[in-house]
């Protein structure tokens, strides 16, 4: 393995119909200056696809990965099976159970294999980016500056006087996009 700093994120999903939340994730990456690798596996419909990632992901540098996936969401628990390294599970807010299903599937892992268990949608996606970036953080002072850098413009665009005639605030000023 080569040096830590220079440590790539791997976003992986479960289907294209993924992207739309896990684009979230590749942004925050990028404004973090961390390479990132991109790929839809699905444990159910490309299962040797999930197996050669999982099992070349440390050759291939990759520090951290990030699993979408809806439903009964098996990606993120079946790499983490595979490969020692960190996996958050970002579960997709799936048409019929609103992505409790995809929730509990990664959430509920038995002991023995550990998933980092985001929230659903789409802030699961934004926070697993930034789990991610604080993890690269240890070994890379450019990553730790930019997160400390957004973190602290997060803070500063919090308002402390309440505007009571704004009320289209559910994505606040959408800092993140
Ligand atoms: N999925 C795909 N293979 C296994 C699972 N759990 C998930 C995808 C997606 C959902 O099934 O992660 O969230 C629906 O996929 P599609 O391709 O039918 O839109």
């Amino acid at each position: 393995m080569k040096k830590n700093k220079d440590l790539k994120v791997a976003v992986v999903m479960g289907s294209q119909s993924d992207y739309k939340t896990m684009q979230l994730s590749l942004k925050i990456l990028k404004k973090m200056g961390i390479k990132v690798e991109t790929k839809i596996i699905s444990a159910h419909r490309t299962p040797e696809r999930m197996y050669e990632f999982a099992k070349m992901a440390s050759k291939n540098n990759i520090g951290v990965i990030i699993a979408g996936a809806g439903g009964s969401a098996h990606l993120p628990g079946m790499i983490s099976a595979i490969t020692s390294i960190p996996v958050l599970g970002v579960p997709i807010e799936s048409k019929k159970l609103k992505g409790l299903d995809s929730l509990l599937s990664i959430a509920q892992m038995p002991k023995g294999i550990p998933v980092g268990t985001l929230a659903i949608g789409e802030d699961g996606a934004i926070n697993a980016a930034l789990l991610a970036s604080a993890i690269i953080a240890i070994n890379s002072p450019s990553v730790k500056k930019k997160l400390n850098r957004w973190r602290l413009s997060q803070t500063k665009s919090v308002k402390k006087n309440l505007n009571k005639n704004n009320v289209k605030n559910k994505f606040g000023n959408n800092w993140w996009r």
